[in-house]
Protein backbone atom coordinates (compact mmCIF):
# COMPACT_ATOMS: atom_id res chain seq x y z
CA UNK A 1 0.00 0.00 0.00
CA UNK A 2 1.12 3.72 -0.95
CA UNK A 3 0.40 6.71 1.02
CA UNK A 4 -0.10 10.56 0.40
CA UNK A 5 2.37 12.17 2.36
CA UNK A 6 2.61 15.97 3.26
CA UNK A 7 5.98 17.59 4.68
CA UNK A 8 4.90 20.93 6.50
CA UNK A 9 7.76 23.74 6.86
CA UNK A 10 9.27 21.70 3.87
CA UNK A 11 11.58 24.43 3.00
CA UNK A 12 13.13 24.47 6.60
CA UNK A 13 16.44 23.03 7.48
CA UNK A 14 14.21 19.85 9.20
CA UNK A 15 11.92 19.82 6.15
CA UNK A 16 14.42 19.92 3.87
CA UNK A 17 15.93 16.77 5.86
CA UNK A 18 12.41 14.76 5.82
CA UNK A 19 12.11 14.94 2.21
CA UNK A 20 15.49 13.73 1.84
CA UNK A 21 14.82 10.66 4.89
CA UNK A 22 11.47 9.81 3.13
CA UNK A 23 13.71 8.84 -0.34
CA UNK A 24 16.21 7.43 1.26
CA UNK A 25 14.33 5.21 2.85
CA UNK A 26 11.67 4.67 -0.03
CA UNK A 27 9.15 5.08 2.67
CA UNK A 28 5.88 3.92 0.43
CA UNK A 29 5.16 7.35 -1.05
CA UNK A 30 1.99 7.75 -3.29
CA UNK A 31 2.36 11.35 -4.02
CA UNK A 32 4.09 14.19 -1.63
CA UNK A 33 2.71 17.45 -0.81
CA UNK A 34 5.13 20.19 0.37
CA UNK A 35 3.89 23.00 2.48
CA UNK A 36 5.73 26.08 3.58
CA UNK A 37 4.62 30.18 4.02
CA UNK A 38 3.34 32.44 1.25
CA UNK A 39 6.92 33.13 0.92
CA UNK A 40 7.60 30.07 -0.62
CA UNK A 41 4.89 29.23 -3.01
CA UNK A 42 5.66 27.87 -5.99
CA UNK A 43 9.25 27.06 -5.01
CA UNK A 44 10.10 23.56 -6.55
CA UNK A 45 11.90 21.07 -4.69
CA UNK A 46 12.99 17.47 -5.88
CA UNK A 47 11.75 13.78 -4.13
CA UNK A 48 12.59 11.25 -6.48
CA UNK A 49 14.11 13.22 -9.35
CA UNK A 50 10.19 15.10 -9.35
CA UNK A 51 10.13 18.66 -9.09
CA UNK A 52 7.32 19.39 -6.56
CA UNK A 53 5.75 22.86 -6.18
CA UNK A 54 5.37 24.32 -2.57
CA UNK A 55 1.75 24.96 -1.50
CA UNK A 56 0.32 27.42 1.03
CA UNK A 57 -1.67 26.03 4.03
CA UNK A 58 -5.56 26.08 3.60
CA UNK A 59 -8.38 25.00 5.77
CA UNK A 60 -9.35 22.01 3.60
CA UNK A 61 -5.42 21.14 2.02
CA UNK A 62 -5.15 18.11 4.31
CA UNK A 63 -8.12 16.41 2.45
CA UNK A 64 -7.17 12.85 1.22
CA UNK A 65 -3.71 13.27 2.95
CA UNK A 66 -2.93 10.26 5.08
CA UNK A 67 0.53 11.09 7.08
CA UNK A 68 1.25 14.85 7.85
CA UNK A 69 5.15 15.46 8.81
CA UNK A 70 5.07 19.20 10.57
CA UNK A 71 7.83 20.57 11.34
CA UNK A 72 7.31 24.44 10.96
CA UNK A 73 7.39 25.97 14.35
CA UNK A 74 4.75 25.55 17.36
CA UNK A 75 2.60 28.66 16.19
CA UNK A 76 1.87 26.52 13.31
CA UNK A 77 1.40 23.19 14.76
CA UNK A 78 -0.98 24.39 17.53
CA UNK A 79 -2.90 26.14 14.50
CA UNK A 80 -2.95 23.62 11.92
CA UNK A 81 -2.22 20.25 13.56
CA UNK A 82 -5.56 19.78 14.84
CA UNK A 83 -6.75 20.86 11.23
CA UNK A 84 -4.99 18.07 9.70
CA UNK A 85 -5.96 15.58 12.52
CA UNK A 86 -9.72 16.51 11.76
CA UNK A 87 -9.45 15.97 8.03
CA UNK A 88 -8.68 11.99 8.45
CA UNK A 89 -4.61 12.46 8.62
CA UNK A 90 -2.23 11.46 11.25
CA UNK A 91 0.07 14.02 12.11
CA UNK A 92 3.93 13.50 13.39
CA UNK A 93 4.53 16.90 15.32
CA UNK A 94 8.38 17.64 15.63
CA UNK A 95 7.36 21.14 17.15
CA UNK A 96 7.23 21.60 20.94
CA UNK A 97 3.33 22.74 20.93
CA UNK A 98 1.88 19.31 21.72
CA UNK A 99 4.75 17.29 23.44
CA UNK A 100 3.43 17.08 27.05
CA UNK A 101 -0.27 17.20 26.23
CA UNK A 102 -1.53 14.10 28.30
CA UNK A 103 -3.46 13.18 25.15
CA UNK A 104 -0.81 13.28 22.54
CA UNK A 105 1.94 10.47 22.67
CA UNK A 106 5.60 11.35 22.36
CA UNK A 107 7.51 8.32 20.62
CA UNK A 108 11.08 7.47 19.47
CA UNK A 109 10.43 4.23 17.78
CA UNK A 110 13.31 2.93 19.88
CA UNK A 111 12.23 3.09 23.49
CA UNK A 112 8.62 3.62 23.27
CA UNK A 113 6.59 2.36 20.01
CA UNK A 114 3.97 1.08 22.08
CA UNK A 115 2.67 4.66 23.16
CA UNK A 116 1.68 4.89 19.78
CA UNK A 117 -1.14 2.79 19.94
CA UNK A 118 -3.53 5.30 22.03
CA UNK A 119 -2.37 8.21 19.58
CA UNK A 120 -5.83 10.26 18.63
CA UNK A 121 -4.44 12.08 14.95
CA UNK A 122 -1.43 13.73 16.51
CA UNK A 123 1.84 12.11 17.56
CA UNK A 124 4.44 14.07 18.79
CA UNK A 125 8.03 13.81 17.84
CA UNK A 126 10.23 15.01 20.55
CA UNK A 127 13.19 17.51 21.23
CA UNK A 128 16.56 16.65 19.31
CA UNK A 129 18.93 16.90 22.53
CA UNK A 130 16.19 14.62 24.56
CA UNK A 131 16.09 12.02 21.89
CA UNK A 132 19.47 10.67 21.26
CA UNK A 133 19.65 11.04 24.84
CA UNK A 134 16.75 8.47 25.71
CA UNK A 135 17.90 5.87 22.83
CA UNK A 136 21.26 5.80 24.92
CA UNK A 137 19.06 5.55 28.53
CA UNK A 138 16.67 3.15 27.57
CA UNK A 139 18.39 -0.05 27.69
CA UNK A 140 20.82 0.77 30.69
CA UNK A 141 17.47 1.65 32.51
CA UNK A 142 15.69 -1.41 31.76
CA UNK A 143 19.00 -3.56 33.02
CA UNK A 144 19.99 -1.34 36.27
CA UNK A 145 17.01 1.19 37.13
CA UNK A 146 18.33 4.79 36.37
CA UNK A 147 17.64 7.32 39.44
CA UNK A 148 19.26 10.46 38.39
CA UNK A 149 20.78 12.10 35.03
CA UNK A 150 22.95 14.82 34.92
CA UNK A 151 23.44 16.58 31.52
CA UNK A 152 25.37 19.22 30.09
CA UNK A 153 24.79 19.50 25.96
CA UNK A 154 26.73 20.89 22.90
CA UNK A 155 24.23 21.71 20.66
CA UNK A 156 24.50 22.57 17.13
CA UNK A 157 23.15 25.62 15.21
CA UNK A 158 20.94 24.06 12.79
CA UNK A 159 18.66 23.02 15.90
CA UNK A 160 17.48 26.73 15.69
CA UNK A 161 17.36 26.36 11.72
CA UNK A 162 18.45 27.56 8.75
CA UNK A 163 18.84 31.45 9.30
CA UNK A 164 21.12 29.81 12.85
CA UNK A 165 23.56 28.10 9.66
CA UNK A 166 23.23 31.38 7.96
CA UNK A 167 24.52 33.24 11.10
CA UNK A 168 27.39 30.78 11.63
CA UNK A 169 28.94 30.72 8.38
CA UNK A 170 28.90 34.22 7.85
CA UNK A 171 30.10 35.42 11.09
CA UNK A 172 32.96 32.83 10.55
CA UNK A 173 34.00 34.52 7.10
CA UNK A 174 33.06 37.93 8.41
CA UNK A 175 35.60 37.22 11.55
CA UNK A 176 38.60 35.78 9.28
CA UNK A 177 38.52 38.53 6.96
CA UNK A 178 38.30 41.09 9.71
CA UNK A 179 35.02 42.11 9.02
CA UNK A 180 32.34 43.85 11.39
CA UNK A 181 29.57 40.59 12.21
CA UNK A 182 25.94 40.73 12.12
CA UNK A 183 23.89 39.18 15.48
CA UNK A 184 20.65 38.40 14.83
CA UNK A 185 19.47 34.90 15.39
CA UNK A 186 21.14 34.91 18.84
CA UNK A 187 21.50 37.51 21.65
CA UNK A 188 25.75 37.10 20.73
CA UNK A 189 27.90 36.19 18.39
CA UNK A 190 28.54 32.48 17.89
CA UNK A 191 31.32 31.99 15.70
CA UNK A 192 34.44 31.36 18.03
CA UNK A 193 32.12 31.46 20.57
CA UNK A 194 29.73 29.06 23.45
CA UNK A 195 26.63 30.19 24.40
CA UNK A 196 25.08 28.43 27.98
CA UNK A 197 21.29 29.63 26.54
CA UNK A 198 19.20 27.84 23.94
CA UNK A 199 15.75 28.75 24.16
CA UNK A 200 13.71 31.43 26.86
CA UNK A 201 14.71 31.62 29.97
CA UNK A 202 11.80 30.39 32.92
CA UNK A 203 11.40 31.52 35.95
CA UNK A 204 13.01 28.62 37.47
CA UNK A 205 16.56 29.53 36.25
CA UNK A 206 16.29 26.82 33.78
CA UNK A 207 15.91 27.31 29.81
CA UNK A 208 13.02 25.88 28.09
CA UNK A 209 15.30 23.71 26.16
CA UNK A 210 16.64 22.31 29.77
CA UNK A 211 13.49 21.60 31.11
CA UNK A 212 12.39 19.88 28.08
CA UNK A 213 15.25 17.14 28.79
CA UNK A 214 13.47 16.86 32.34
CA UNK A 215 9.79 16.68 31.14
CA UNK A 216 10.30 14.68 28.11
CA UNK A 217 12.97 12.24 29.50
CA UNK A 218 10.08 11.55 31.93
CA UNK A 219 7.54 10.94 29.32
CA UNK A 220 9.23 9.17 26.80
CA UNK A 221 10.37 6.77 28.94
CA UNK A 222 7.25 5.88 31.23
CA UNK A 223 9.00 6.47 34.26
CA UNK A 224 7.91 10.26 36.64
CA UNK A 225 10.81 8.96 39.10
CA UNK A 226 14.00 9.43 37.12
CA UNK A 227 14.99 12.59 38.17
CA UNK A 228 16.97 14.54 35.39
CA UNK A 229 18.90 18.03 35.62
CA UNK A 230 20.18 19.53 32.31
CA UNK A 231 22.27 22.56 31.11
CA UNK A 232 21.99 23.25 27.63
CA UNK A 233 24.75 25.15 25.36
CA UNK A 234 24.86 26.11 21.65
CA UNK A 235 28.10 25.59 20.22
CA UNK A 236 29.65 26.54 16.54
CA UNK A 237 29.07 23.21 14.94
CA UNK A 238 26.54 22.87 12.08
CA UNK A 239 25.49 19.93 12.18
CA UNK A 240 25.33 16.96 15.51
CA UNK A 241 24.54 17.28 18.96
CA UNK A 242 26.81 16.22 21.77
CA UNK A 243 26.42 15.45 24.95
CA UNK A 244 27.85 14.59 28.47
CA UNK A 245 25.87 12.20 30.64
CA UNK A 246 25.94 11.41 33.44
CA UNK A 247 23.64 8.48 35.01
CA UNK A 248 23.25 7.37 38.71
CA UNK A 249 21.41 3.88 38.96
CA UNK A 250 20.04 2.22 41.67
CA UNK A 251 21.64 -1.25 40.81
CA UNK A 252 25.37 -1.45 40.14
CA UNK A 253 26.48 -1.81 36.31
CA UNK A 254 30.40 -1.60 34.62
CA UNK A 255 31.35 0.72 32.31
CA UNK A 256 32.30 -3.05 30.67
CA UNK A 257 28.44 -4.22 30.90
CA UNK A 258 27.06 -0.84 29.57
CA UNK A 259 29.86 -1.38 26.68
CA UNK A 260 28.32 -4.56 25.59
CA UNK A 261 24.93 -3.75 26.14
CA UNK A 262 24.71 0.01 24.29
CA UNK A 263 26.75 -2.53 21.18
CA UNK A 264 23.61 -4.70 20.75
CA UNK A 265 20.88 -1.97 21.53
CA UNK A 266 18.77 -0.38 18.18
CA UNK A 267 20.11 2.83 16.64
CA UNK A 268 23.33 3.08 18.88
CA UNK A 269 27.00 2.74 17.73
CA UNK A 270 29.76 2.16 20.52
CA UNK A 271 32.65 4.14 19.48
CA UNK A 272 35.30 3.65 22.45
CA UNK A 273 38.70 3.42 21.94
CA UNK A 274 40.35 6.13 24.36
CA UNK A 275 43.67 4.45 23.37
CA UNK A 276 43.65 4.92 19.25
CA UNK A 277 41.69 8.85 20.27
CA UNK A 278 38.85 7.10 19.06
CA UNK A 279 35.33 8.45 20.43
CA UNK A 280 31.60 9.96 18.54
CA UNK A 281 32.59 13.46 16.93
CA UNK A 282 29.92 15.66 15.71
CA UNK A 283 31.40 15.81 12.41
CA UNK A 284 31.38 11.75 11.52
CA UNK A 285 27.56 11.69 13.40
CA UNK A 286 26.42 14.49 10.56
CA UNK A 287 24.57 12.67 7.68
CA UNK A 288 24.30 9.62 9.69
CA UNK A 289 21.44 7.91 11.02
CA UNK A 290 22.67 6.28 14.91
CA UNK A 291 23.39 7.86 18.40
CA UNK A 292 27.12 7.55 18.88
CA UNK A 293 28.02 6.78 22.42
CA UNK A 294 31.89 6.83 23.73
CA UNK A 295 33.94 7.85 26.62
CA UNK A 296 31.83 5.25 28.75
CA UNK A 297 33.00 4.94 32.57
CA UNK A 298 32.44 4.60 36.03
CA UNK A 299 31.67 7.38 38.21
CA UNK A 300 34.24 7.06 40.60
CA UNK A 301 32.09 9.73 42.87
CA UNK A 302 29.40 7.76 43.61
CA UNK A 303 28.36 4.14 44.13
CA UNK A 304 26.84 3.08 40.75
CA UNK A 305 27.49 6.19 38.31
CA UNK A 306 28.24 6.07 34.93
CA UNK A 307 29.97 9.07 32.33
CA UNK A 308 29.33 8.31 28.73
CA UNK A 309 29.33 10.96 25.72
CA UNK A 310 26.63 10.84 23.20
CA UNK A 311 26.51 12.52 19.90
CA UNK A 312 23.65 12.26 16.96
CA UNK A 313 22.85 14.27 14.04
CA UNK A 314 20.27 16.30 15.18
CA UNK A 315 18.41 16.60 11.65
CA UNK A 316 18.70 13.57 11.29
CA UNK A 317 17.51 10.93 14.81
CA UNK A 318 17.18 13.94 16.31
CA UNK A 319 13.76 15.42 14.06
CA UNK A 320 14.01 13.85 10.25
CA UNK A 321 14.53 10.38 10.40
CA UNK A 322 12.93 9.68 14.05
CA UNK A 323 9.57 11.40 12.53
CA UNK A 324 10.10 9.13 9.83
CA UNK A 325 10.53 6.43 11.59
CA UNK A 326 7.57 6.81 13.61
CA UNK A 327 5.39 6.80 10.31
CA UNK A 328 7.05 3.70 9.56
CA UNK A 329 5.81 2.19 12.41
CA UNK A 330 2.17 3.49 12.14
CA UNK A 331 1.94 1.79 9.03
CA UNK A 332 3.06 -1.76 10.36
CA UNK A 333 0.07 -1.33 13.12
CA UNK A 334 -2.25 -0.77 10.38
CA UNK A 335 -0.45 -2.70 7.59
P1 LIG B 1 9.41 29.44 4.56
O1 LIG B 1 10.71 28.90 4.04
O2 LIG B 1 8.44 29.70 3.47
O3 LIG B 1 9.54 30.56 5.53
P2 LIG B 1 13.51 26.64 9.72
O4 LIG B 1 13.19 26.00 11.04
O5 LIG B 1 14.68 25.99 9.05
O6 LIG B 1 13.65 28.12 9.82
O7 LIG B 1 12.20 26.37 8.79
C1 LIG B 1 10.91 26.74 9.15
C2 LIG B 1 9.90 26.19 8.14
O8 LIG B 1 8.58 26.61 8.52
C3 LIG B 1 10.11 26.71 6.74
O9 LIG B 1 9.78 25.71 5.80
C4 LIG B 1 9.12 27.85 6.68
O10 LIG B 1 8.71 28.20 5.36
C5 LIG B 1 7.96 27.24 7.42
N1 LIG B 1 6.99 28.27 7.80
C6 LIG B 1 7.22 29.44 8.43
N2 LIG B 1 6.08 30.15 8.57
C7 LIG B 1 5.09 29.41 8.00
C8 LIG B 1 3.68 29.59 7.81
N3 LIG B 1 3.06 30.68 8.23
N4 LIG B 1 3.00 28.61 7.18
C9 LIG B 1 3.63 27.51 6.73
N5 LIG B 1 4.95 27.28 6.88
C10 LIG B 1 5.68 28.21 7.51
C1 LIG C 1 17.83 23.31 19.36
N1 LIG C 1 16.62 21.50 20.44
O1 LIG C 1 18.80 22.57 19.13
C2 LIG C 1 16.49 22.74 19.75
C3 LIG C 1 15.69 22.68 18.48
O2 LIG C 1 11.65 21.95 20.77
O3 LIG C 1 11.79 21.24 18.75
C4 LIG C 1 14.35 22.01 18.62
C5 LIG C 1 13.38 22.80 19.43
C6 LIG C 1 12.19 21.94 19.67
O4 LIG C 1 17.86 24.52 19.27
Amino acid sequence: EKYVVAVVGATGAVGNEMIAVLEERDFPVETLRLFASERSEGVLLKFKGQDIPVETLKEDCFNGIDIALFSAGAERSKIWAPVAAKSGCVVVDNSSQWRMDPEVPLVVPEVNPHDLKWHKGIIANPNCSTIQMVVALKPIHDVAKIKRVVVTTFQAVSGTGKKAMDELLQQTVALLNFKDIEIKVYPHQIAFNVLPHIDKFLENGYTKEEMKMVNETKKIMGDPSIRVTATTVRVPVFRGHSESVNIETEKKITAQEVRELLSKSPGIVVIDNPEKNEYPLPIYASGKDEVFVGRIREDESIENGINMWVVSDNLRKGAALNAVQIAEELIKMTA
